[in-house]
């Protein structure tokens, strides 16, 4: 059987690092069906039962370059046991923004939050079992560069991919209106038989081309769900897919408020 994990996170996440250590020399190297991107799979060296798929580096899960297309064509459609999001510590805030797309898609996620070196050089603390409770999921400190928290890392992915456990709560939650209307969509008849509800949910109030273009919608549902959007949008004066994207780093702006203590901030000129 196995367990097939896909390896995802933004450009100079550490991705390929992590990824050479994982699987060594035993390693494919190919393109992803139909296009020039390029894709690596192998085994972990050290529990051959374990397949790594390299995704490629994205920051986000929508359907604008091939690079989100591949990534999320093969998650929805391959479904792995586990995803690895590689999230740059020293970087938390934009990282999380891709995190909070993956923990959406009804597969288990663990964070491996690296560059744990970089925070701890700067004296920053990252309050982990904080970032847990609020995304409901594993988060395992590591820096790949340095080869620390590794064996952690894979030990829980092994065991979350060994439990088979099919899903991942989403716990976390946008504004009032915003739920109201991604809610009124969850429940429409057209999305009765899809299996990640919320995602579906959130790519059609976002009007997402690849998602509506291949969604067959029964009934009334294409006007409710314009309807709900449309509400939306008028309440908070802006586009629903900015509105997503603004709910997301409100989000991970309270986790992080009360997650990351940082000794000097983002905007001071000597860091
Ligand atoms: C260069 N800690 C630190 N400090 N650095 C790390 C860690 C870590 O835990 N993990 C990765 N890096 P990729 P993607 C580089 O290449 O794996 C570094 O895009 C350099 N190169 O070494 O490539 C890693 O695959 C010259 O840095 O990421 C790499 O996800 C000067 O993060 C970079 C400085 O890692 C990106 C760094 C010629």
């Amino acid at each position: 059987m196995g367990i097939n994990v896909a390896l995802a996170g933004n450009p100079n996440s550490g991705k390929t690092t992590i990824y050479n250590i994982l699987t060594g020399s035993a390693q494919y190297v190919g393109n992803w069906p139909g296009v020039t991107v390029e894709k690596k799979a192998g085994a972990y060296r050290k529990n051959k039962e374990v397949n790594i798929v390299d995704l490629p580096g994205i920051y986000s899960l929508s359907p604008y370059t091939l690079e989100e297309v591949v990534s999320r064509d093969f998650l929805i459609n391959e479904k792995p046991d586990v995803i690895l999001n590689m999230v740059d510590a020293s970087n938390i805030e934009r990282n999380l923004y891709l995190t909070t797309q993956l923990l959406e898609l009804n597969i288990p996620v663990v964070i491996a939050l690296n560059m744990i070196d970089v925070v701890n050089k700067r004296g920053d603390k990252i309050n982990v079992s904080e970032i847990e409770k609020s995304f409901g999921c594993k988060v395992i400190e590591i820096s790949a560069l340095k080869n620390t928290g590794i064996d952690n890392l894979m030990n829980e992915v092994i065991s979350i991919g060994n439990s088979k456990k099919s899903h991942q709560d989403v716990i976390f939650r946008f504004s009032n209106d915003v739920e109201q209307a991604i809610s009124t969509i969850e429940h429409c008849s057209s999305l009765s038989t899809v299996s990640n509800k919320r995602w579906t949910a959130i790519k059609l109030f976002e009007r997402d081309e690849k998602v509506v273009e291949h969604f067959s919608f029964s009934g009334d549902d294409r006007n409710i769900i314009e309807e709900a959007i449309e509400k939306v949008e008028k309440s908070m004066d802006d586009d629903s897919e900015s509105i997503i994207t603004n709910e997301r780093y409100s989000v991970i702006a309270s986790i992080i408020s009360t997650a990351v203590q940082k000794v000097k901030s983002d905007m001071s000129p000597s860091d």
